[in-house]
């Protein structure tokens, strides 16, 4: 079976999912992962987790890129729990090293997408603000993404709420809106319903013996110790939509973005709208059947 070219764009080193996406990926033989690209806020320190996590796999051959700290317009929104929560316990922050320079270049990830989707269809996978794969979209003059998919996680698209990848970068939504592309979204009304038990955490904690199982097990600790929140992995959903689409039932989008200011950032939400064309939105899933998918790891 030919392996799927995957481009994973993350945020990966606050939340737990991203890396829980980020393993799986790596685990999976279905998937040939060409390049990873980190968006928003600390992009070099983001890109330095993912290094080591691709050290951990024996996998260095994937380069990893250091993307757009801050959104196309307005201000990035901030939350109270905002750390880099995987690290920041009992050791100090690692320093980013050459991702620093690689930051410098806001053109820098466009550019390698572009030029991986031009050698072949790629399918992009989006888990983060979309700031990144908007740059990308807009620096595609010659149509080069047409071939290609996006599947993401991003939007509510059921009762008008504001959603995180969304609200952090309003403009690059409407980018990918606007784009006519091949899209493939999950929205919060589905990811938030996906929190594991204690007892599926557990799992989580001992799954696994080589080093990145170890990897993910001590970036799971570390989640759990800063945060003291359940484990919601919102993002393996859009995972799990990219490798089980076609039994999965799909709504087309009839959304557009309405906007407002809450304490002088701007806030985005989807309304009900124009059809979007070539963009769909995941309409339900099998949530026993998706722990599984994120418990089993592959391993
Ligand atoms: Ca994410």
């Amino acid at each position: 079976m030919e392996k799927t070219r995957i481009w994973l764009d993350t945020d990966i080193g606050d939340d737990i999912d991203d890396t829980l996406v980020l393993e799986e990926i790596l685990r999976n033989p279905s998937l040939d992962l060409v390049g990873i690209s980190t968006v928003f806020k600390n992009t070099p320190l983001r890109a330095e987790f993912a290094s080591r996590m691709l050290r951990a796999a024996g996998r260095e051959d994937i380069p990893v890129l250091t993307g757009s700290p801050s959104p196309i317009r307005g201000l990035t929104p901030v939350r109270p729990h905002e750390t880099f929560s995987q690290w920041d316990l009992e050791e100090r922050t690692p320093d980013p090293g050459a991702f620093l320079e690689e930051a410098k270049d806001p053109f820098l990830v466009p550019r390698e997408i572009l030029k991986r989707a031009k050698e072949a269809p790629l399918t992009l996978l989006a888990i983060a603000p979309l700031t990144n794969v908007a740059r990308t979209i807009l620096a595609d003059k010659g149509g080069i993404l047409k071939s290609s998919r996006l599947f993401l996680m991003g939007g509510e698209y059921r009762e008008h709420r504001p959603e995180w990848n969304l609200e952090c970068d309003v403009e690059a939504f409407k980018v990918i809106l606007s784009s006519g592309l091949d899209i493939r979204a999950v929205g919060l009304e589905l990811t938030e319903k996906s929190t594991l038990s204690p007892a599926e955490e557990r799992i989580l904690e001992r799954t696994g013996t080589d080093p990145l199982a170890d990897f993910r097990r001590e970036a799971v600790r570390r989640f759990q110790k800063s945060t003291n929140w359940p484990i919601t992995p919102h993002d393996a959903l859009a995972l799990y939509m990219l490798l089980k689409e076609e039994k999965l039932d799909f709504l087309p989008v009839r959304h557009e973005i309405e906007e407002g200011t809450v304490d002088g950032q701007v806030r985005g939400w989807l309304k009900e709208g124009k059809e979007v064309p070539g963009m769909k939105f995941l309409a339900s899933i099998d949530m026993e059947d998706l722990h599984r998918f994120v418990l089993n790891l592959g391993i």
